[in-house]
């Protein structure tokens, strides 16, 4: 079903739910002036994410692909957690068990204070030196010249972001793949549901029975797969649910 409320069925299975399932893409931060990689707001226009955020294109042009980067983290130390982080965090205080399975690199859930979350593609704020492995933090490394340089073995230093074309770290892949099968409901939150493997999690959860409810502006591949598709800005719809949630469960009802 698609829709633009938000229909009484989403209560009454987060009512009986013990384990809620969050899967969230770029569209989540979108509210916290991050731009996505597939709307229209087109930071990425220039150039398209697979064709900058991959290893060859690193190795190519160390220096184009740091622009970027270092353009992101600038983005990304300036916004901070929206309405819609703030909600999911909330839900912690309602449910047993909140789960949040992210694509996003921005730490924007862990920042407004959601305390299970697993970052299938790593982490913006992190790098590390690809010859020794040396971890460098952001403010080491936006503070010298780009590309870094390892001040240990002299190895070029990247993102410890999952760049297209490499695997998903495996610890954080498997423990989604269970969260979403133990999930009750299951969300997919500004997700585009094209990358893959990251985009299998929603398929997983629906195949274990979950009720799977969908929140974007518009639909997705996912959408065929989900329960309720509600078309809206997960800033606004996230809170409304769970103050709604809130009141439910103070009614004992
Ligand atoms: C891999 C980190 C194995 C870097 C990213 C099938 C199986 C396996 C792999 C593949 C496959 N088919 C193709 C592949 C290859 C590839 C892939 O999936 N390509 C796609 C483009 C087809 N996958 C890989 O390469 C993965 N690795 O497969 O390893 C392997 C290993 C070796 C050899 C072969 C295979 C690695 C993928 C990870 C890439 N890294 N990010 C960085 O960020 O710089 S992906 C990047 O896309 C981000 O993580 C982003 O989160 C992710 C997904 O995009 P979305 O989050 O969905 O964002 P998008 O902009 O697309 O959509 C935003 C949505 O929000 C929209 O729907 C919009 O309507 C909505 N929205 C807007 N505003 C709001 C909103 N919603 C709610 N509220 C709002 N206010
Ligand atoms: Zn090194």
């Amino acid at each position: 079903m698609i829709t633009e409320t938000i229909p009484q069925i989403v209560y009454e299975k987060l009512k009986s739910s013990r384990t809620i399932g969050v899967f969230t893409g770029a569209g989540m931060s979108a509210e916290s002036n991050i731009p996505t990689f597939r709307g229209n707001e087109g930071l990425w226009k220039k150039f398209k994410p697979e064709e900058l955020a991959n290893f060859d294109a690193f190795m190519r042009n160390p220096e184009l692909v740091w622009e970027w980067y270092s353009a992101r983290k600038k983005i990304i130390h300036g916004s901070k957690p929206n309405p819609g982080h703030f909600a999911l965090a909330e839900l912690e205080q309602l449910i047993d068990e909140v789960i949040i399975i992210t694509q996003n690199i921005d730490n924007l859930h862990r920042r407004a204070g959601s305390t299970t979350v697993y970052e299938l593609h790593g982490n913006i704020e992190r790098n590390y030196c690809i010859k020794c492995g040396e971890h460098y933090s952001d403010d080491v490394i936006l503070s010298g010249s780009l590309p870094p340089i390892c001040t240990k073995c002299n190895g070029l230093v990247r993102p410890d972001v999952v760049w297209f074309g490499e695997y998903l770290p495996q610890d954080e892949f498997s423990a989604s793949e269970n969260a979403a099968r133990m999930s009750d409901v299951f969300f997919s939150l500004g997700t585009s549901g094209i990358v893959y493997p990251a985009a299998s999690i929603p398929h997983i959860a629906k195949y274990a029975g979950a009720f799977i409810v969908e929140i974007n502006p518009e639909t997705t591949p996912l959408s065929e797969i989900a329960d309720i598709t509600i078309l809206g800005k997960s800033g606004i719809i996230l809170p409304e649910i769970i103050n709604e949630l809130k009141s439910i469960k103070n009614e004992g009802t």
